[in-house]
């Protein structure tokens, strides 16, 4: 079975909207098993790492700006096609094109208040876990669900 690794992060405008539990619970109920979890406030080395890719975009000194400039929860998650499913749940990039009952769909407006990250590829959510996570901050469990989420 195709078992991948995903990181998620709540953005700064989501967790000073109130929305960090309504976004977990879309992301928990999909069966996706959390591995590591934590409350944050991103540094300036870190931002820049995370975004490296988007360095010559215009709007890259404004995302840099907006994911340290308030807490975020970062998040690793991992499951069949982890990567794909939590990209749909995530919606497209700007609001206005993400389908309702996506996150950003149901509750965004804005392309640069657009609540949620998530890696879009599984290389690319290796190199960003790694940016926030370290081996130990992993938990290793089986979720009692298992024998009902997997054929
Ligand atoms: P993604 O978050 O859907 O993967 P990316 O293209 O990787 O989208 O862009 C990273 C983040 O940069 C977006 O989530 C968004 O917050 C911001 N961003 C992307 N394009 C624009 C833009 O044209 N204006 C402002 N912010 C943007
Ligand atoms: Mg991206």
């Amino acid at each position: 079975m195709k078992l991948e690794k995903e990181f998620i992060m709540i953005k700064p405008d989501a967790v000073q909207r109130g929305l960090i539990g309504l976004i977990l619970t879309r992301i928990q109920r999909s069966g996706l098993k959390l591995l590591a979890m934590k409350f944050l406030q991103v540094s300036q080395q870190q931002a820049e790492k995370h975004y490296e890719v988007h360095k010559e975009r215009p709007f890259y000194p404004g995302l840099v700006k907006f994911i340290t400039s308030g807490p975020v929860v970062a998040i690793a998650v991992e499951g069949l096609n982890a990567v794909e499913v939590t990209r749909k749940l995530v919606g497209a990039t700007n609001p206005k094109d993400a389908t309702p009952g996506t996150i950003r769909g149901d509750f965004a407006l804005d392309i640069g208040r657009n609540l949620i990250h998530a890696s879009d590829s599984v290389d690319n959510a290796l190199t960003e876990l790694s940016i926030y996570f370290n081996e130990q901050e992993y938990v290793s469990w089986s979720p009692v669900e298992n024998s009902w989420l997997y054929e």
